[in-house]
């Protein structure tokens, strides 16, 4: 009896033991998640519309007016087959256009704080400079012309939505070649969204990219605060899809030199390759896919040319 009545209490301690290290070990993990979310934002989420049945419509007035503009040959122009003479070597397509864009900078806030969306002049010349190192490549350069700044909080928590008509309306400078960037909070996660070159024409007063102000360089939407999220959408501003547009089937993002990929990558995941049949890795550095600031860091020739040919065909002198 007495031996059991040791176990008991043996047991006893035990149990409580590790109830308080558990309850103990539970606070901890709690305390470090809750320190994770308030530091890590959520995946990166790009508002930029990418319907299939508007991209095919799009693609093909694209080309159209291409072979218009004699940057792309005709099909079938000479050397149908059977006729005996042999199709020649088409040359090679011209290079990039390029030019320099002049920019409109417009901060949307809620008050005096950059916390309100005021943000500072610096994060605006350090986001034009992460813009620029992006293109410099491919010969496109921004020149800020001018800022303003606008306290409407209906505006900032609204642009993604009800209140880009009026904000876009009231602000918007310039023409099909000129950018407009509004700074604000669009909400709901998202970090941007754009207009194509090919909507210019029907919607002329809505062409722009619109950013959440903390992925500027200086925010705090860490992994998404170096100012790829402008690069990323002045880039579909400038005709380009997100590299996993499409799948791994079909025309994917209409460029040839990046790899197709099934679903948008986050993180940073060396060496994956969701499309096998697709020669090349996921193009995970590329700016048009969905990785973290430090991982993206490239557009690809293909893209060069392909953005030199959307600002030919829609943007300049337009
Ligand atoms: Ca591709
Ligand atoms: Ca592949
Ligand atoms: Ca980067
Ligand atoms: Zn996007």
């Amino acid at each position: 009896m007495n031996k059991i009545r040791v176990s008991a209490v043996v047991f006893s301690c035990l149990a409580l033991a590790l109830l308080i290290l558990g309850d103990s070990y539970k606070t901890t993990s709690n305390v470090a998640e809750a320190k994770a979310v308030t530091i890590v934002k959520n995946d990166r989420i790009c508002a930029t519309d990418h319907d299939p049945e508007r991209i095919a419509n799009a693609e093909k007035d694209f080309k159209e007016k291409k072979i218009a503009k004699g940057l792309l040959k005709a099909p079938n122009a000479k050397g149908k087959p059977g006729s005996g003479t042999p199709t020649p070597t088409p040359p090679p397509p011209p290079p990039p256009s390029g030019g320099v864009i002049n920019v409109y900078f417009h901060v949307i806030n809620q008050g005096s704080t950059t916390a309100d969306g005021n943000i500072p002049q610096s994060w605006i010349t350090d986001q034009m400079s992460v813009l620029n190192a992006a293109n410099a490549q491919y010969n496109f350069s921004f020149n800020l012309i001018s800022t303003d700044r606008t306290t409407n909080a209906t505006w900032y928590n609204g642009c993604y939505g009800s209140a880009e008509g009026p904000m876009k309306n009231a602000l918007h400078q310039g023409s099909a070649g000129d950018l407009n960037i509004y700074s604000c909070n669009p909400s709901n996660g998202i970090l941007g969204y754009a207009t194509f070159p090919s909507s210019y024409t029907s919607q002329p007063t809505l062409d722009g990219v619109v950013i959440l102000d903390q992925s500027m360089p200086g925010g705090n939407a860490a992994p998404y605060n170096e100012g790829d999220t402008g690069t990323h959408e002045v880039g579909h501003w400038m005709g380009l899809y997100h590299t996993f547009q499409g799948g791994c089937n079909g025309n994917g993002d209409y460029v040839a030199d990046t790899p197709a990929e099934n679903s948008p990558a986050y993180g940073c995941p060396g060496g994956r390759d969701s499309c096998r049949r697709d020669p090349g890795l996921d193009p995970i550095s590329n700016f048009m896919d969905y990785t973290d600031d430090y991982c993206m860091f490239e557009f690809s020739g293909g893209q060069g040319t392909r953005m030199g040919d959307q600002f030919a065909v829609y943007r300049a002198g337009n």
